[in-house]
């Protein structure tokens, strides 16, 4: 990414921060946006009780930023959760697990009273599905969704060397027509042996804090 889209990523990133209570839990997410945000938050780390990660990597670099990490079983209520997306529309439905974390992204997504997606413009789209959906699957089952993936007129391509967090392989679907993003995700959550649709539509983002060059939009 080019100098001029990591200051727009930093400029969402910043403007998370004013969604963080003081003294709350916070999820933090995954990807490069997130990293520009953990950043931010270290520089005002006294702000927050502790956070809930999404990855390995987001709790290493938290960690060592000196924000306690928490096991999201230990706590009762999250307020916000910040993290970035691969692809978002206006009506704040999101593509998310570029890198890989979609199932902890979408389990904190759902635990969270409010989260707040983090993206540069280029992120903007008006219908998803450019980006290859990416979709967490059980490694046995691999094979067989891929083949019921096709049905739905998708070319899925096993991201070969990657295995996840929690032990699984991701599919990355391309070339899906993607016009209804909630029926989709509702649909392909029930294909055996899918842990998790990189589709965040049923549970979209509640604001959409988008860095531009000219500032911040935010969509909410
Ligand atoms: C991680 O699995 C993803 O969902 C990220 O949130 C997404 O890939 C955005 O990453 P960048 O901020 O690096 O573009």
């Amino acid at each position: 990414m080019s100098a001029e889209g990591d200051a727009k990523k930093r400029l969402a990133a910043q403007a998370a921060l004013d969604y963080v209570e003081d003294g709350a839990v916070i999820g933090v997410g995954t990807g490069s946006t997130v990293n520009l945000f953990i950043e931010a938050l270290i520089q005002c780390r006294q702000r927050v009780r502790a956070a809930i990660s999404s990855s390995n990597a987001s709790t290493q670099r938290l960690i060592a930023g000196g924000i306690t990490v928490l096991d999201l079983n230990d706590v009762d209520e999250l307020g916000v959760y910040v993290d970035g997306a691969d692809e978002a529309t206006r009506a704040r439905h999101l593509i998310k697990g570029g890198g890989a974390a979609l199932t902890r992204e979408k389990i904190i997504a759902a635990a969270a009273a409010c989260f707040v997606c983090i993206a540069d413009e280029t992120k903007v789209v008006e219908r998803l599905g450019t980006f290859p959906l990416p979709i967490e699957v059980i490694p046995m089952a691999r094979s067989l969704v891929a083949r019921r993936l096709s049905a739905y007129g998708g070319r899925p391509v096993w991201r070969q060397g990657i295995v996840t967090d929690n032990g699984n392989h991701i599919l990355d679907v391309h070339g899906l027509t993607i016009d209804d993003p909630p029926a989709m995700e509702r649909e392909l959550n029930q294909l055996a042996g899918v842990v998790t649709v990189g589709l965040f539509a049923l549970r979209p983002a509640d604001v959409l804090i988008v860095g531009t060059g000219q500032g911040i939009q935010v969509l909410q």
